[in-house]
């Protein structure tokens, strides 16, 4: 049966506490485990849609995983489409707001539904969507390790074909920060892109000052200087600074990437999969860039993103980690630091379930 008139018939939910391949620090903040919501969709077309609903803090698993677990007899019986399912559910839920595990929630069935469609059609979500599966550049991600930690991981993921690297930032002084890019840089040569992450520990003045110091390190973007959701703190810092601000994997849904697209807050934009509100989000996002010609990164989910990317016309780098492909069957494959699409269904993500039981919380 196709999807036009498949409709859902059940919602498996599961909590997986994940240990990190190794504990990953920021400047604001230490990631030792992820924390995930396993969400599986199932059609009366005998087709199961899959997602993963990342939760940032283990104390906010219990509470996602139960919101999703509490929307299946509303989903019980409606089609097998993000579209209806989401307006839907957008409306049930506009006095509580589309933020936080509310988004989250509605972000985990939109992408499950978007997996069950594109497996539905035996086809991947990109091709759903008429676009052509392509190689995507990626950039490996790098801790809050110091010089010698950052050079050190930086040349692990040059040796593994990457031409792109992302240290996090936002040490004391901005003599560090550049200690840091500098020892990368050393490691790397000339011809990798170096980006920095300050994942929003400068006050805006510290931002614009310490920008004033590394528009001389040749960055290919300084990602959140600033909180989020200060937009014009944002734009202030884009305005003072020679190297890109790159921002939005903490920006909720479209209107939020609209309403910073307007005030200039960033000169780049990575939409985070969930935040953005799943795959139907992130490609409005993708169209509020393209008509805005911003380059459009991606932010986590590297499997969903490898896709997306591959539909966005203004298409730029892929992130890429390994931090939950012990849970996943069939992970990304890069080549030469390209994504890998060859034999991929669907989203390209379904469960390696001797991890998920293993690591069920
Ligand atoms: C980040 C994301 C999620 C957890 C820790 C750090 C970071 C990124 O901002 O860009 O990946
Ligand atoms: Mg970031």
């Amino acid at each position: 049966m196709s999807t036009s008139h498949a409709s859902i018939v059940g919602m498996r939910v599961r909590p997986v506490l994940l240990p990190l391949p190794e504990p990953h620090q920021t400047a604001n903040g230490s990631l030792s485990v992820s924390p995930l919501v396993l969400v599986d969709i199932t059609g009366n077309n005998g087709v199961t849609g899959h997602a993963i609903v990342f939760t940032f803090t283990s104390a906010a698993l219990g509470p996602t995983a139960s919101l999703i677990s509490n929307l299946e007899e509303i989903l019980i019986k409606q089609p097998l489409d993000p579209a209806a399912v989401g307006a839907m559910l957008t409306q049930r839920f506009r006095l509580l707001g589309p933020e936080g595990i509310v988004a989250m929630a509605l972000a985990g069935i939109d992408m499950a539904l978007w997996d069950a469609v594109a497996r539905s059609n035996n086809t991947t979500v990109a091709e759903h969507c008429r676009a052509q599966l392509k190689p995507m550049r990626a950039y490996g991600v790098i801790g809050f390790d110091g010089p010698t930690g950052s050079a050190n991981a930086a040349e692990q993921w040059v040796t593994r074909g990457f031409t792109g690297v992302k240290a996090r930032v936002g040490y004391p002084t901005v003599e560090d920060d550049r200690a840091v890019i500098q020892a990368i840089r050393s490691a790397v040569g000339d011809d990798v892109a170096i980006m920095v992450d300050y994942n929003q520990s400068l006050s805006v003045e510290d931002a614009i000052s310490r920008m004033a110091v590394l528009d001389a390190e040749g960055l290919t973007w300084v990602e959140e200087p600033t909180l989020a959701q200060d937009f014009v703190g944002h734009a202030r810092i884009a305005a003072a600074a020679n190297t890109p601000i790159q921002c939005g994997e903490n920006w909720w849904g479209t209107l939020a990437i609209e309403q910073a697209i307007a005030t200039r807050a960033s000169d780049l934009i990575m939409p985070d999969a969930m935040k953005v509100g799943g795959v139907s989000g992130w490609l409005e996002a993708a169209m509020c860039a393209h008509n805005h010609d911003i380059p459009l990164s991606t932010h986590l989910w590297p499997e969903l993103n490898a896709q997306l990317l591959c539909i966005a016309p203004t298409a730029d780098w892929l992130e890429y980690n390994d931090w939950w492909t012990a849970v996943i069957a069939e992970p990304l494959q890069l080549k030469d630091g390209k994504t890998v699409l060859d034999g991929v269904s669907g989203s390209g993500i379904d469960w390696n379930e001797a991890t998920v039981s293993r690591f069920a919380a």
